[in-house]
């Protein structure tokens, strides 16, 4: 099998990048280890900038986010018994939707099956070859068969855990810088109508805890626990009263319970990895970074860095030209960069760390008063947020 762009990786990087390809003539297989209901089903992301939107838009598979989205012109911060709002239209002119990144997967996976693009679900045994030669090629099996796919160039947007990093050869000078946080995040899905018409990112002694919405009838709530927690020591009755006392105040608002039809622990690290480039193959999206999610950065970043490749990749095809190509791994890291400072900040600011001392907790605290009391402070947050830069 042939084809140009062989690209390793069904989430929201390798479908879009696909996507885009097609626009612009270029053909490309995408090659993902899980089956099709089991990508559209994975909960994960809900925020999306501006920027992504309109990408998302003008690539034809918006349409969807657009009427069943929530437009969002604000988020709040609720930290010492009060609740603050940061107005992100007012401040930026930008707003952010909420629309989960399931829906995101399944109106490119259908976009793509509609434009007869090929997508293999279910591979194992993923292997690159010659990723320094112009001829690289990838194989794998499919239904029971061994499988060699041959392309010009070979896009890993194989997320954290793929096989597409480890294979960047070593003599590329690689440099990783990790860190990994002493807490996690415990995430339900419940069946209720929203509580609040906009995100709530609270800081408490007892942890962060964030509100966050999927739809007018399930809602997406967070709290801050121990990364090694297991979900089935936490009954219903125990999240509950862990949210109310983290989220609750004096000024008579109140969390909407309901059914609660899903548990998960997350653990949370920044990660980048680079170069994103080694000859023909690049990295995009999760493979070559990690933020955690108090930025709502990850799926955003995927689909900038995607943007970028699309870019060269048309560069390259029309003009002859590896400018944009070669350029990619450094004209990514400068955003991710400003996105891992971001997310860092973000979690930094909010969550509790059990060996801070009361004067760090006291500058915290500070911080978070500087934040709401000045419309500099408060616009360069919201900048960030809605990705304006
Ligand atoms: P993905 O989504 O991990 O997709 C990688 C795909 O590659 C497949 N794969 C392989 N396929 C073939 N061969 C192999 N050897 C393979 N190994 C893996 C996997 O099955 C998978 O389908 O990476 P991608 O495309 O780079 O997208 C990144 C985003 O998914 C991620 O950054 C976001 O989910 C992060 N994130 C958020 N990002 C936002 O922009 N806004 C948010 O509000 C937001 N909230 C979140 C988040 C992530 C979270 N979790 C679960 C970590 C909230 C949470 C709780
Ligand atoms: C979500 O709705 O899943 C979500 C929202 C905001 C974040 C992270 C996750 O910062």
């Amino acid at each position: 099998m042939r084809t140009q762009i062989a690209i390793i990786g069904a989430g929201p990087a390798g479908l879009l990048l696909s996507h885009l390809l097609h626009l612009q003539g270029i053909e490309s297989v995408v090659l993902e280890s899980r089956s099709r209901a089991d990508i559209e089903s994975t909960i994960r992301a809900g925020v999306l900038e501006q920027g992504t939107m309109d990408i998302l838009t003008e690539a034809g598979v918006g349409e969807r986010m657009r009427s069943e989205g929530a437009l969002h012109r604000g988020i709040e911060l609720a930290f010492d018994g009060a609740r603050h709002r940061i107005d992100l239209a007012e401040l930026t002119g930008k707003a952010i939707t909420v629309y989960a990144q399931h829906e995101v997967i399944k109106d490119l996976v259908a976009a793509r099956l509609a434009a007869q693009g090929t997508l293999l679900f279910e591979v194992s045994e993923v292997a690159l070859h010659g990723v320094e030669t112009s001829q690289p090629s990838v194989t794998f099996s499919h239904n029971g068969e061994e499988c060699r796919l041959e392309a010009d160039f070979i896009i890993g947007c194989d997320g954290y855990h793929g096989v597409s990093r480890p294979a960047m050869p070593e003599q590329h000078l690689r440099k990783n810088f990790q860190r990994i946080y002493p807490f996690g995040w415990f995430g339900i899905l419940v069946e209720s109508a929203p509580s609040s018409d906009e995100l709530i990112y609270a800081q408490h002694e007892r942890g962060f805890a964030l509100v966050s919405t999927r739809s007018p009838t399930v809602q997406r709530l967070y709290f801050q626990c121990d990364p090694g927690d297991h979900t089935d020591k936490w009954s219903d009755d125990r999240i509950w009263a862990e949210l109310h006392a983290r989220l609750e105040n004096h000024d008579g608002w109140k969390l909407k319970e309901g059914r609660i039809f899903q548990k998960n622990i997350i653990g949370m690290r920044s990660f980048v990895s680079t170069p994103m480039q080694a000859g023909r193959l690049f990295l995009a999206g999760d493979a070559a970074h990690i933020v955690p999610p108090t930025g709502a950065k990850g799926m955003n970043l995927a689909v900038s860095d995607v943007r970028l490749l699309a870019r060269g990749l048309e560069q390259f095809y029309r003009q002859g030209s590896e400018e944009l190509l070669n350029g990619y791994s450094e004209a990514a890291l400068k955003r991710i960069w400003r996105a891992e400072y971001f997310s860092w900040t973000m979690t930094r600011l909010l969550h509790t760390f059990a060996d801070a001392t009361p004067f760090e907790r006291e500058m915290q605290r500070a911080e978070l008063e500087n934040i709401v009391s000045s419309r500099a402070l408060a616009t360069s947050l919201a900048e960030n947020y809605v990705g304006a830069f």
